[in-house]
């Protein structure tokens, strides 16, 4: 399968994030990629950099506002102080209810609390670039399906999917899947499916889409009672406005069955299916995997080719991104389990 891998990733490489009250070395690292590049190699798929500028399919998915901040954030947090280019800023304050969003604070770490859901998003000098190399990507790969190609892999981190309109937030800054689906409405598409079968609930993709008929977003993910991102993903959020019935969480209990797993994939694939889709979305997240460090389902390597068939079976034109999976030694094999699974159809 065609992927989509910038090099540029490597300059988002974060020395620590904090995890209960402790700094603990990134999960969400640049090694993670790597595996993947190097599986995809060996196994004979071939690698292009993304060549589609994504800025204005960026504009119509995030706020002007959120995209200057972002691009701009680490030159204003070293300007601030010497010996700030070999610290990280992490958020300490968030506007949350009763408080205003609507004013941007002149100070640095209040700016970012305005636009962080949590303070899980650690920042470097080469986050922008790596970030917009994988929005590029995104916006390459609907490209590719545009000129008929059946599937495109986008190889790219940081990952995108709990990244809103005007926030970063679970190591996501600009949402690479939210841009795949805007692109391919833009190029034509009348209906595009995002199916997220990450861990973790992709909070910022359904925020974008949560009144959109065009956008049909799926997640199958751990219950927000007790996963995060916690205040989203239940299965009572079914959309809104012209958006109504046209969104469908599939929360399931940590810890539970592969084949309870695989049950709810079905349920995604026939709404898919329902919905009359013209391309699909993959957010693909590989923390299901069993040995993933921070989260509680039970795939095993195996169970990836499974996704990637019944995936094929969709008979889809497909965008697969790369989202979470921090088992980075089994990260390539994984991935390209997906991808094979899904080729074999
Ligand atoms: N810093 C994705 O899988 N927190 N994000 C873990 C606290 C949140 C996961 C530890 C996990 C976010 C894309
Ligand atoms: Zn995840």
């Amino acid at each position: 399968m065609i992927t989509f891998f910038s090099d540029s990733h490597q300059s988002h490489a974060p020395a620590f994030e904090f995890f209960r009250g402790d700094r603990v070395p990134c999960f969400e690292t640049p090694a993670r990629a790597d595996f993947v590049k190097t599986r995809l190699t060996e196994r004979g798929h071939v690698l292009r950099s993304p060549q589609v500028d994504s800025r204005a399919v960026l504009g119509k998915v995030h706020t002007a506002r959120y995209l200057a901040f972002l691009q701009q954030a680490w030159r204003d947090w070293a300007a601030l102080e010497p010996g700030n280019e070999q610290r990280q800023p992490f958020p300490s304050v968030w506007p949350v209810r009763t408080l205003r969003s609507d004013i941007e604070p002149a100070n640095f770490i209040a700016r970012l609390g305005l636009y962080s859901m949590d303070n899980g998003s650690p920042m470097v000098a080469g986050t922008w670039a790596a970030a917009k190399a994988g929005a590029d990507a995104a916006a390459s790969a609907a490209a590719l399906l545009g000129e008929g190609q059946r599937a495109v892999f986008c190889c790219s981190r940081p990952p995108g999917h709990h990244a809103g309109a005007d926030f970063m937030g679970g190591y996501c800054f600009l949402n690479n899947a939210a841009v795949a689906a805007q692109a391919l409405r833009d190029a034509g598409a009348a209906r595009v499916a995002v199916l997220d079968v990450d861990y973790h609930h992709g909070n910022g993709t359904q925020s974008i889409f949560y009144e959109r008929a065009d956008v049909l977003f799926v997640s199958v993910h751990g219950d927000p009672r007790t996963e995060y991102p916690f205040y989203l993903g239940h299965a009572d959020e079914t959309g809104e406005g012209a958006g109504a019935g046209f969104n469908l969480n599939l929360p399931l209990p940590a810890g539970c069955t592969v084949p309870h797993w695989f049950e709810a994939l079905e349920t995604a694939c026939r709404r898919i299916a329902q919905y009359g889709a013209e391309a699909l979305v993959v957010s693909l997240g590989l923390d299901t995997f069993a040995d993933d460090p921070i989260s509680k389902f039970a795939l095993q390597s195996g169970d990836f080719s499974r996704l990637g068939e019944r995936l094929g079976r969709l008979g889809l034109s497909t965008v697969f991104v790369l989202e979470g999976g921090y088992a980075a030694a089994e990260l390539g094999v994984n991935a390209v389990n997906v991808i094979e699974g899904f080729e074999q159809v």
